[in-house]
């Protein structure tokens, strides 16, 4: 007998839907940022062209299952007119206070056959009594709402985020919470329980399922679907832990992979040309679904109300992609070391019978077994799908891959989890079989299905950078691809500029490529990059701690390379620099740092301008909403205003040593 834990039949049956579509859409679409102060004008929210249906259409025709709409944000306004609070639809000029975002989002998803999920923020900078008592009863009221009306859900959201500055009510404060006691979880999740029965619970740390710990899309090739669930809390500080589970975990608490579309959760205009590409998609596919967790793709619903034409674009390119790569299952004959006793109910047909509810299982005690697939004929191979008959756990703690090719056996893979599902990608081998080793399980290893394919290749689009001096520089991944290229907003073909060597760029410009392989006619996705002026007159002057010397990193033109004030140093930091010249200023960008482990995230500024280095002008104040979850490139924008020297304070810092960290700063001159 095994004891460990297993998933609940709710939980079995969300495993099922691997696919599904985040919605970012409420009061931010409107206001252009992440993450709003509470205090903003219902009125602001009015999108003019909203059309649930579009967003059920593009969801469905990409394979998605489903949909989890920002019913409410950490602003607190409601996209339904909630009996609970005044910062709704209800006070808006959209449809005349009479609209219901959700409403009409849960007909589009009927008609589409689509489930249909809500996020709601427990934190709200809205209202006047977040921090006491009185709130949280608003919170659970609004959860009843949400779970009354709208016909059956599939996932409740909870974010981690919680507690800070805020409008709240006006009294304009920073205000903190318990996030283990303060929402009375035990309430909350018993309030999902009696309404949506066959809801799983979304937070940190589950109880239904968990977050995966980062917002890019990717778990751990070490994935388990088990947490020590009573260990984590919303906000809790290891979340580290949640890209692989825990071994050891005492409940059975699956990842889900939240990651958008886009740079930012929210739609901003200066993203229209930062939509992922393809290559990058199905990394995240792979690293997601194939890795044992499931996907939560972001589509950032834009100001008319619809998804915008260019994410829509590449998610039909991802789900044609993911057709091309899973369409010729590859014909085997499955033979086992051990089958459980001897049982045709267990036996290897099991594995290949495209049902999920029969399964290979081995003796007890046979804890490593191998299964050899043989191919009719030699056969091109490199995908590997594998499923463990997750209803009695997950099991498998390590396995290897090999190929039989030429009469010779070659190592392929080595890994550790399986779970629900794993994809392996490999390079493609010409092999006569392949030979799966179950290395070591918590118990007799229960499998479900194996299948193999031939995913053709898809072309990376070429990275384009540009250094200090101003220096283009293009480059393909595949050293015998053709790189073309447009300067004019144009898309670029084999007839546009053929790129041959490193090109000067000195004012804003939009730099259109792709990758071409003569061998194969086939182009790669278009490579945007917005430019902004070039920064070969510019010069840090001053830096209130740390190494002016090195600080030239903060402007060289690469986010990856960055720049920090001293440890523990006073705050808040102040940069200076000189543009050396004076230029029609409207904004400024922010990249944080890029490590994988992040520092000196600045959370809060201030920016000023100036023409002679001691006049100076404060043109911006504000909030980097989320910044830290997801540290992305800052765009924000002020009154034009001329200027040859500008002033950056970190006002407020999260993450280690106390430093304010600058992976590169740049001017916005243009509406790029
Ligand atoms: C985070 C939030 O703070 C972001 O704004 C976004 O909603 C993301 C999905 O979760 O915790």
């Amino acid at each position: 007998m095994c004891h460990h834990p297993l998933p609940l039949v709710r939980q079995l049956e969300w495993h099922k839907m691997e696919f599904y579509g985040f919605l970012h859409f409420n009061m931010n679409t409107f206001t252009n940022i992440e993450w709003g102060n509470g205090d903003e004008n219902p009125d602001t929210f009015n999108p003019k062209e909203l059309d649930a249906r579009q967003w059920a259409k593009v969801a469905k025709e990409a394979g998605m299952k489903g949909l989890i709409i920002t019913a409410k944000h950490h602003d607190g306004f409601c996209l339904w007119p909630s009996k609970y609070t005044e910062h709704s639809v209800k006070n808006s000029v959209w449809k005349n206070g009479e609209g219901d975002v959700l409403k009409e989002l849960s007909a589009a998803c009927k008609e589409y056959g689509l489930k249909m999920g809500v996020y709601l923020s427990p934190w709200d900078r809205n209202n006047a009594h977040y921090g006491s008592a009185e709130y949280v009863e608003i919170f659970h009221n609004q959860l009843r709402e949400l779970l009354t009306n709208y016909g059956d859900i599939f996932e409740v959201w909870f974010d981690g985020a919680n507690g800070g500055l805020g409008y709240y009510g006006g009294a304009n404060e920073t205000r903190k919470i318990d996030n283990k006691t303060y929402y009375q979880w035990d309430k909350a999740i018993s309030i999902v329980r009696e309404l949506q029965p066959n809801a799983v619970i979304f937070g940190d740390g589950g109880p239904g399922v968990r977050w995966v710990g980062n917002e890019e899309g990717w778990a751990n090739e070490t994935n388990w679907s088990l947490l020590r669930r009573n260990e984590v809390y919303p906000g809790w500080p290891n979340y580290i832990e949640l890209r692989s589970g825990h071994e050891d975990g005492t409940h059975w608490v699956p990842a889900e992979c939240d990651v958008s579309i886009r740079p930012g959760w929210y739609y901003h205009p200066y993203e229209d040309h930062k939509v992922k590409t393809l290559p990058h998609l199905l990394d995240i596919y792979y690293q997601s679904v194939g890795r044992n967790a499931s996907l939560l793709l972001n589509l950032p619903v834009d100001n008319r109300g619809l998804v915008h034409e260019n994410d829509q674009l590449q998610l039909e390119k991802l789900a044609s992609q993911l057709k091309k790569d899973f369409k010729d299952k590859i014909r085997v004959t499955a033979r086992a070391t051990n089958i459980r006793g001897n049982s045709s109910k267990y036996q290897t047909e099991n594995l290949t019978d495209d049902n999920n509810d029969t399964y290979w299982a081995t003796d007890d005690g046979t804890e490593h077994a191998s299964i050899t697939l043989a191919f009719d004929a030699p056969t091109d191979v490199n995908r590997l799908l594998m499923q463990e008959y997750i209803n009695l756990g997950q099991r498998v703690k390590a396995f290897s891959v090999e190929a039989e090719v030429d009469g010779k056996w070659q190592d392929i893979d080595s890994q550790t989890t399986i779970g629900y599902k794993r994809i392996l990608c490999f390079k493609t081998v010409r092999a006569s079989k392949i030979r799966i080793n179950i290395i070591d399980t918590k118990a007799a290893p229960v499998l479900s299905n194996i299948e193999l394919y031939h995913a053709p290749k898809v072309l990376s689009a070429p990275t384009i950078n540009r250094n200090k001096a101003g220096m283009v520089n293009i480059e393909a991944i595949d050293k015998e691809a053709e790189i073309y290229y447009t300067l004019d907003g144009s898309k670029p073909d084999t007839s546009s500029l053929k790129y041959t060597t490193p090109f000067v760029v000195d004012n804003p410009l939009f730099i259109q490529s792709i990758a071409y392989y003569p061998k194969s006619n086939n182009q790669s996705d278009v490579a945007v990059k917005a430019l902004e002026i070039s920064k070969k007159n510019w010069q840090v002057i001053k830096v209130t701690s740390g190494d002016l010397a090195t600080a030239e990193r903060m402007i060289d033109g690469s986010a990856t390379t960055w720049w920090g004030t001293a440890k523990n140093s006073k705050k808040p930091q102040e940069v200076v620099i000189d543009l050396g010249n004076e230029y029609l200023l409207e904004g400024f960008a922010y990249w944080p740092m890029q490590d994988r482990w992040l520092a000196g995230v600045i959370t809060h500024y201030s920016f000023f301008t100036s023409m002679d280095n001691k006049n100076w002008q404060n043109v911006a104040v504000g909030e980097f909403g989320n910044i830290w979850n997801n540290p992305i490139e800052q765009k924000i924008t002020f009154n034009e205003i001329n200027g040859r020297y500008i002033k950056f304070r970190a006002e407020k810092i999260h993450g280690g040593g106390n430093i304010a960290a600058y992976g590169e700063i740049g001017v916005i001159t243009t509406n790029n």
